[in-house]
């Protein structure tokens, strides 16, 4: 029973994915890469490497830009704004608690990030895609 209950403890942290998802990549207005497929408990590993930026979920459609001040959503998030203007590289670490997509953005400039394209999704699906959010994203 005690081994069972520690074995069944274990398992789920030994099979978390960690997803390194680089902001800014050579400067751009970017997440690379720009969608993820993750189980929970797994997590998703943001590291800003350059301007300042954030990673904030929103809408799928409708008003998706800006995101607001601690995302949209169950189980959504918001980085707050990362700058790597200085010498160092931050990282938000957000750790998937649900199967759910998830879609997100960047909320710096009034949204003109997220209307750029600096757009991000979580286990986006054949009918919510990633595609149709970017271009729901870069006209709203
Ligand atoms: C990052 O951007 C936010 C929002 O525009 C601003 O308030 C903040 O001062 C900026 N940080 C740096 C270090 O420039
Ligand atoms: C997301 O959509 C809801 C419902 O349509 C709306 O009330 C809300 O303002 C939207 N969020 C943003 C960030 O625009
Ligand atoms: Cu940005």
């Amino acid at each position: 029973m005690f081994f069972t209950t520690v074995l069944l403890s274990i398992i789920p942290a030994i099979l978390a994915v960690d997803h390194p998802i680089t902001v800014g990549l050579n400067g751009g207005l970017t997440f690379t890469p720009d969608q993820v497929q993750a189980a929970i408990d797994d997590t998703l590993t943001f590291t800003f490497v350059s301007k300042n930026h954030s990673v904030t979920t929103t809408n799928f459609s409708g008003a998706v830009c800006p995101p607001p001040p601690g995302g949209v959503g169950v189980n959504g998030w918001d980085s707050g704004f990362l700058s790597a203007l200085g010498t160092t590289t931050p990282q938000f670490v957000y750790t998937v608690v649900d199967t759910a997509p998830h879609f997100a953005s960047c909320m710096q400039a009034a949204g003109a990030h997220c209307r750029a394209g600096m757009n991000f999704a979580l286990n986006p699906t054949a009918e919510m895609t990633f595609d149709e959010f970017n271009t729901n994203a870069m006209k709203s």
